[in-house]
């Protein structure tokens, strides 16, 4: 047996997420739910690429308790492709195991026995894969529980003998994962830590965590979610390389996984060179970029009545791309109040006299006002 460990470290994938969150265009929305069985593919091949012994899904391999039988078929062929010793795949808790079948018992029926499913509360030897290691599972039995599942693991009078003992959970961690009215699985990592395991894989937070590139001698990671899946996403999706050395001290990589990537953008404009840097750095975002973009400030009169046509240009060349412009207003200029204003009215003089103080952005600002005031 080798006397290092080699793991590949993901979660929340949520394979059959629908995204019916937002008004994405059908042809959007499908390939969103594709790609997440794509990034499937990926990381395996990622996996096998580092020539890991053992990958690990944290849970919430799937979005739902119950998925359509091909979605389980086309899951566990992805994760068949491993070429290490073992998959060991916990319930999450989108993807639970109540033990009244469904999902898992469907799991059990296809898969191969390399594929290991983590449903019991109980030490799992690996040393039939060629892997000196036990794997200590907490999944998850329901979709919310105040409690954690790491109870059994305390309680348990003997480890079996292993160079390796590795816990795999799915939950929040207090102070790390948000969880407002602690319901999903919380844990502490003074508790995670006491129960020295040589290092835990966790599942349920799509932030990896730490947010580090590399880390020593962690204690528990989060991989994040290896492929984003909304606005409030702000990476590209992640997965960890952990090696365990002989001493159990462990390393963790960061792999970036993902395929698509969305942006929440607000600026401010001041100008047509404004505009014209935003086009550029969209298009370089490209067609796996999806954007939801807000703009204040103003735009030279013919740049902003042409605006819709920006938009659009724009919208040809990104995934998705949903616009707020509401606050963005015409760039005055002295021809533009004086068109609109009567000569020697008090819109004009104050106008006129800001304009040219050279400050347009309290010019902007009382016009805005007067025309509030106008209405
Ligand atoms: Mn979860």
């Amino acid at each position: 047996m080798k006397i290092t460990l080699k793991i590949f470290h993901t979660a929340d994938l949520h394979l059959g997420m629908t995204f019916g969150n937002r008004p994405y265009p059908e042809g959007v929305r499908r390939r969103l739910i594709e790609a997440r069985y794509e990034t499937l593919e990926r990381l395996v091949e990622q996996a096998n690429e580092a020539q890991c012994q053992l990958f690990v899904v944290a849970g919430d391999l799937f979005h739902r308790a119950q998925m359509p039988p091909e979605a389980v078929v086309w899951a566990v062929e992805a994760l068949s492709r491993f070429q290490g010793g073992c998959v060991a795949i916990l319930p999450g808790n989108h993807d639970y195991d109540d033990g009244f079948g469904g999902l898992w018992k469907e799991m059990r029926e296809l898969a191969p026995d390399s594929l290991l499913l983590l449903t019991d509360t109980a030490p799992l030897r690996l040393q039939d894969y060629g892997i000196d290691a036990v794997l200590y599972p907490a999944p998850c039995h329901r979709k919310r529980s105040r409690e954690n599942r790491l109870s059994w693991i305390r309680e348990l009078a003997e480890r079996p003998p292993a160079k390796w003992h590795i816990g795999v959970a799915h939950g929040t961690v207090r102070g790390i994962s948000p969880d407002p009215e602690e319901q999903y699985f919380p844990m502490d990592e003074e508790e995670l830590l006491a129960l020295g395991l040589h290092h835990w894989c966790l599942g349920h937070t799509h932030v990896r965590y730490p947010d580090l590139d590399r880390v020593q001698g962690a204690g528990f990671c989060f991989s994040g979610t290896p492929e984003p899946d909304g606005f409030d996403c702000r990476h590209g999706g992640s997965a960890w390389v952990i090696t365990l050395d002989e001493g159990g001290q462990a390393e963790c990589c960061a792999l970036s996984t993902g395929s698509y990537r969305f942006m929440d953008l607000s600026r401010q404009l001041q100008g047509e060179a404004d505009l014209d840097n935003l086009a550029e750095e969209l298009r370089q975002a490209g067609r796996r970029a999806l954007v939801k973009l807000s703009l204040a400030g103003f735009l030279p009169e013919e740049r902003y009545r042409s605006r819709r046509l920006w938009f659009d240009e724009l919208r040809s060349n990104l995934l998705y791309l949903e616009e707020d412009d509401s606050t963005l207003a015409v760039e005055l200029s002295a021809e533009l109040i004086d068109t609109h204003f009567s000569a020697g009215s008090f819109p004009q003089r104050l106008l006129s006299r800001l304009a040219k103080k050279d400050d347009p952005a309290a010019l902007q600002l009382a016009y805005r006002l007067i025309g509030e005031v106008k209405k």
